[in-house]
């Protein structure tokens, strides 16, 4: 990436809430991780409720070497550096979400869980997914569908969501008029096999149904920052974190309420 292009990624990153980088994993490293995520799915037997994430199998680097390499690519380290983003570390480990031939869509949710912090309005991210794709993704095999800007502001569509995952969303019908609807502003990621999609955490995504007859295989790395104001930010502080007790705790919370303006 050039210094330009990184500085527009990181832009987009901190306005719409995601970014897309191509050519970030080799195709002998991608073909690795084909091979590597078969044999992890192949010994797993995914829980039903997880069936909209499709096998949602956690792998920790440690356990793993080609899961750790995945996790110190320097690629991928170089651009989050390129970008600004270079104060953010993976959690250690990642999570295979796949989506099999005819497998339904993913409810549309964000996976911000501190919404009782004042860090939740921080103009830049604190967490993000680091995401690779294994194969190209498109509208017919489940490509990842975002709506630009709903990490900071909130739309009518956020008061109208089931919570996410475990706190709800596991359990709706597949055909729920709100959380697997389109909506008019939302954009369809579409990502080569071995491009790393960034995204904030609190941006509402979701993703299309499979009608391919082809397995759609992500791995996802949550990526975290400090929870401090970023060196680098030039541009406005938010009162509330400039304010922030540092040691106070916070309730985790998936709700966005008075924080998301
Ligand atoms: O399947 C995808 O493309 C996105 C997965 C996701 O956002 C999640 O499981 O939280
Ligand atoms: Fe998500």
């Amino acid at each position: 990436m050039t210094p330009e292009v990184a500085m527009q990624k990181r832009k987009q990153v901190i306005r719409d809430g995601y970014c897309v980088v191509d050519d970030i994993l080799t195709e002998e490293f991608l073909e690795e991780l084909r091979e590597e995520s078969e044999r992890l799915i192949a010994g797993h037997e995914p829980p039903p409720d997880v069936r909209y994430q499709g096998q949602h199998v956690g792998v920790r680097g440690v356990d793993n070497p080609i899961i750790q390499k995945l996790l110190d690519w320097p690629q991928s380290r170089r651009a989050l550096e390129q970008m600004g983003f270079g104060d953010f570390e993976s959690t250690g480990g990642i999570i295979i979400l796949t989506k099999d031939p005819g497998e339904p869509a993913l409810y549309w949710h964000q996976d911000w869980m501190l919404w009782n912090d004042p860090m939740s309005c921080s103009p830049w991210p604190q967490t993000m997914f680091v995401s690779y794709y294994l194969t190209d993704t498109t509208i017919e095999n489940g490509c990842l569908k975002i709506i630009p800007g709903t990490h900071l502001n909130r739309i009518p569509l956020h008061d109208e969501l089931i919570p996410a995952h475990e706190q709800g969303a596991r359990f709706i019908e597949e055909d729920h008029p709100v959380m697997f609807s389109d909506h008019p502003d939302q954009v369809n990621v579409f990502a080569k096999a071995g491009a790393l999609v960034l995204a904030d955490a609190r941006v509402l995504h979701s993703a299309h149904r499979n009608l391919t007859d082809e397995r759609r295989t992500l791995i996802l790395a949550w990526h975290k920052r400090p929870m401090t104001i970023p060196d680098n930010w030039e541009d406005d502080i938010p009162g509330v974190i400039a304010n922030r007790d540092p040691n106070q705790e916070y309730v985790g919370s998936r709700i966005p309420r008075e924080l998301l303006g």
